[in-house]
């Protein structure tokens, strides 16, 4: 894919800026930052504005969506963090898993921080990064609202959890330009880019393209076709055979089959895929 193709894609609404405002206000408080970000896109989905946060506390750096990521990529990651970073702890998570969920109680627990016994963190990232996820695991119960779209939670929200961590909940935060459009891309296809800002069949098509390029067989076998001799219009249009999308008069319906690819992709469906990958040239502003 070339650069100048892509959409030029920027989300920071009003309620950004407000919630990043809110945080500072809130930042005297806290002992620990826990960020999450996806481990789909380790930097990419990593606010260049966390040092405000974070540079006089405990960070603890949390790769969520670890399940949907390619883990061969995911250990590459660990090694660069440690290696390219001085944030203290960095862990491969998964919000459903209860063994990390254990692994991280126990490190939040073993900081050395002010008031050990009430520490305050922050949850914060990225929109849809898992953050309310995350806090409602270490609760144990849905005491926040999720949901698979950027934006679900809006305003902030301390929660307890049954040993005594307090947790802030925040909405999630992107920041005012991404100086390289592939970001906005990448964040449009993890779904933490509201959708109604961006065209989804440019979106999904600029996504499938990716997919063919780098993971051809899983289009093959998630959808059931067959990629050789086939142009891209030829392959969208079978994909919208095979999952009989169809519309009036027998056409293919455009509008369906993009947002399938996308939700699939969202979602894991496709396979464990891994949008950027450590090189010696990566850098964390
Ligand atoms: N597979 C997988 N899905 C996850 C994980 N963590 C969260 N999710 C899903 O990701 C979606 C977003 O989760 P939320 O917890 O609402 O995300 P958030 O960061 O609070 O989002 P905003 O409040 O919109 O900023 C939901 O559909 C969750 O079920 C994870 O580790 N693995
Ligand atoms: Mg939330």
């Amino acid at each position: 894919m070339s650069d100048e193709k892509i959409e030029y894609i920027q989300w920071y609404p009003g309620h950004m800026a407000k919630a990043k405002r809110e945080i500072k206000e809130k930042m005297k408080l806290i002992n620990v930052v826990i960020e999450v970000v996806d481990a789909r896109l380790p930097i990419s989905s990593k606010n260049p504005d966390i040092n405000e946060y974070t540079w006089n506390k405990q960070h603890i750096l949390l790769m969520n969506k670890s399940d949907l990521a390619d883990p061969f990529v995911s250990e590459a990651w660990m090694d660069w963090f440690k290696g390219n970073t001085n944030i203290q702890h960095v862990m491969l998570y998964d919000a459903f898993d209860r063994r990390l969920k254990a692994e991280l109680i126990k490190l939040i627990h073993s900081l050395n921080v002010k008031n050990k016994f009430q520490m305050k963190c922050l949850v914060c990232g990225i929109p849809n990064a898992g953050k309310s996820t995350v806090i409602n695991s270490l609760i144990g119960k849905k005491k926040t609202q999720i949901g698979n779209r950027p934006g679900v939670t809006r305003g902030q929200q301390w929660l307890s959890t049954p040993d005594n961590l307090m947790l802030l909940d925040t909405p999630g935060i992107l920041w005012p330009k991404f100086d390289d459009p592939m970001v906005g891309l990448h964040l449009a296809w993890l779904g933490s880019i509201k959708d109604t800002i961006y065209e989804k069949e440019n979106i999904a098509a600029d996504l499938l393209k990716y997919l063919i390029a780098y993971y051809p067989k899983y289009v093959e076998n998630i959808y059931k076709i067959t990629l050789e001799n086939k142009n891209f219009v030829e392959i969208y249009d079978a994909i919208a055979k095979s999952r009989g999308l169809l519309i009036k008069g027998g056409e293919y319906d455009y509008s369906r089959t993009s947002e399938l690819i996308l939700n699939d992709f969202k979602n894991g469906r496709i396979g464990r895929i891994t949008l950027e990958r450590p090189t010696s040239k990566t850098f964390m502003g």
